[in-house]
């Protein structure tokens, strides 16, 4: 019997205001698991009434240091909680256990780390130009905030956003990728487990044109928190600007991994190996380009074909399987489709490109980790995020060369350099036009430093003391010590 799953709104279970569910896929199977309420615009509507009820309610008028031991609370359940969380999750997005665990596991971490900052975030006494009149900024919550997340690691992006806007004290409206629906529903259960007053937290699952659409044009909910495709990140920042709404938007990356001839060659194959094939490339921070220097290009090429050749694909819930399927049939046809163009544009694979069905395999939903050579920057392997298994090998000649090639892109989310010379590591790290770079390691992240995009990877920044201050507005109050006003209609020349 699958379980059948309810909106969370007002702290309470209720059925979609039309009536209808869908059902969530198990990726390795192909079977469906769980059903999925299809939410539509009265759910949203009521979900942002809570909401915004909640802000006029005993939320609002927490201490912050109250608000703070809330998350605190909140973080430990996620913590007892870790095993049911992870096999939903698991289930819902066929990523390995091991690794949705260890996200898991860093999803209560965000909630610590938040909990720990709701009572130190302060305004500003500010330096006046003026006599008798003392000026302080006084840093307030957005109010309502819709979060909007893709199906590749659904608790963590959600944290992402949730903590710190939570912290900064709003309350939310999360949508989550149709997807994978259900560990947000079940984090829900924890909430008020935590004690959150109603209408803090609310889920409203369904399609983005139902759920994702109205969350964006409603007129209580005056910021969207938004990590999807760049395309979908245009529509949701094209309708908020209709209405002046806030956005961060966390989208694609194309993101350059550049080794050269004087690093440790054993680090970097490991690390660009991780960079790529983790999650099977289904994050936005895949480092999906190698940009390698000509004199080591065929020599690193083959260590990485060694290393590539013994991950074993299979059921993501065996210990000994290293790379799942791609999460869903979509995503699955655009990266076969992506293989076929590369071939076609005159790339070579090095490595893989073939898809893998049979016993070992549940429903064929299996990429081959994939390595193409003779990439040019011009290809369109190098320049769109394919969002899966398959590496784009590109050569340079030095420094200027690199940072030529890495540049030359509309993504700009990382960037790795492998070098064993501090003046080269800065040189590059100045000049990479990337939110994020990592020097001699990649794919690091952690809830105390910021993360976000240059150019089209999309505005703002999540993590750190940086994510609060998204989420918050910020007001400047002038109180008079002794500041006459003049009679506004005598002039004074
Ligand atoms: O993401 P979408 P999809 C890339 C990846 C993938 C492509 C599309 O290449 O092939 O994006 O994936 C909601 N108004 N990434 O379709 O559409 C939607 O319901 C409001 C990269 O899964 O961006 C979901 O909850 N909401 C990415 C969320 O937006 C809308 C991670 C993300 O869906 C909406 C995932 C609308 N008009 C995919 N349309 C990354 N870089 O991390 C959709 N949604």
């Amino acid at each position: 019997m699958q379980p059948r799953y309810q909106l969370f709104i007002n702290n309470e279970w209720v059925d979609p205001s039309r009536g209808q569910w869908f059902e969530s896929l198990d990726p390795f199977t192909g079977e469906a698991w769980a059903e999925i309420p299809r939410g539509t615009r009265e759910d949203v509507d009521r979900a942002a009434q809570a909401a915004a009820a909640a802000m006029k309610g005993p939320w609002s008028k927490m201490s912050a240091t109250n608000r703070g031991m809330l998350l605190y609370k909140l973080a430990g359940l996620i913590e007892e909680n870790i095993d049911l969380l992870t096999e939903v999750e698991a289930r819902d997005n066929g990523k390995l256990r091991s690794e949705v665990r260890g996200q898991v596991g860093y999803v209560a971490k965000y909630f610590y780390y938040y909990a720990g900052m709701a009572d130190k975030i302060q305004g500003a006494v500010v330096p006046m130009d003026k006599p008798k009149v003392f000026n302080y900024t006084r840093l307030e919550p957005v109010g309502v905030v819709g979060t909007i997340t893709p199906w590749n690691s659904s608790l963590l992006l959600t944290a992402w956003k949730v903590a710190p806007a939570l912290c900064a004290g709003n309350a939310i409206v999360a949508k989550p990728s149709e997807h994978t629906s259900a560990s947000l529903l079940e984090l829900a259960r924890l909430f008020v487990k935590a004690g959150f007053p109603p209408g803090v937290f609310n889920v409203v699952t369904g399609f983005g044109r139902d759920v994702g659409e109205p969350l964006v044009e409603h007129p209580l909910v005056p910021m969207i928190a938004f990590t999807g495709g760049d395309e979908g990140g245009r529509r949701v920042n094209l309708a908020a600007a209709a209405h002046f709404k806030k956005v961060t938007l966390e989208l694609g990356g194309k993101s350059p991994n550049i080794v050269f001839d004087d690093a440790d060659l054993t680090n970097a194959a490991n690390g660009v190996i991780t960079g790529i094939f983790s999650a099977g490339g289904q994050t936005c921070m895949a480092g999906s380009r190698l940009l390698l220097q000509e004199s080591i290009h065929d020599e690193f090429v083959d260590r990485l074909v060694a290393i590539t050749s013994k991950a074993k694909l299979g059921d993501p819930a065996r210990s000994d399987v290293q790379m799942g399927p791609v999460a869903t049939r979509p995503q699955f046809e655009k990266v076969v489709d992506y293989i076929r163009i590369a071939r076609e544009d005159g790339a070579t694979c090095a490595f893989g490109g073939k898809t893998r069905s049979g016993a070992d395999y549940g429903a064929g939903q299996f990429v081959e980790p994939t390595i193409f050579t003779n990439v040019t920057n011009d290809m369109r392997i190098a320049q769109e995020e394919v969002f899966g298994p398959v590496l784009s090998v590109l050569k340079f000649k030095d420094e200027d060369d690199a940072l030529r090639i890495a540049n030359d892109i509309r993504f700009g989310l990382a960037a790795g350099v492998w070098t064993k010379s501090l003046h080269r590591a800065m040189y590059m790290s100045e000049r990479l036009q990337a939110g994020t770079v990592w020097i001699n390691n990649y794919r690091s992240t952690s809830f105390t430093t910021p993360f976000g995009g240059y150019k089209d990877s999309g505005l703002g920044r999540e993590g750190g003391t940086e994510a609060v201050k998204e989420f918050m507005e910020t007001k400047s109050v002038w109180v008079s010590t002794d500041l006459e006003m003049p009679d506004p209609f005598v002039r004074k020349y």
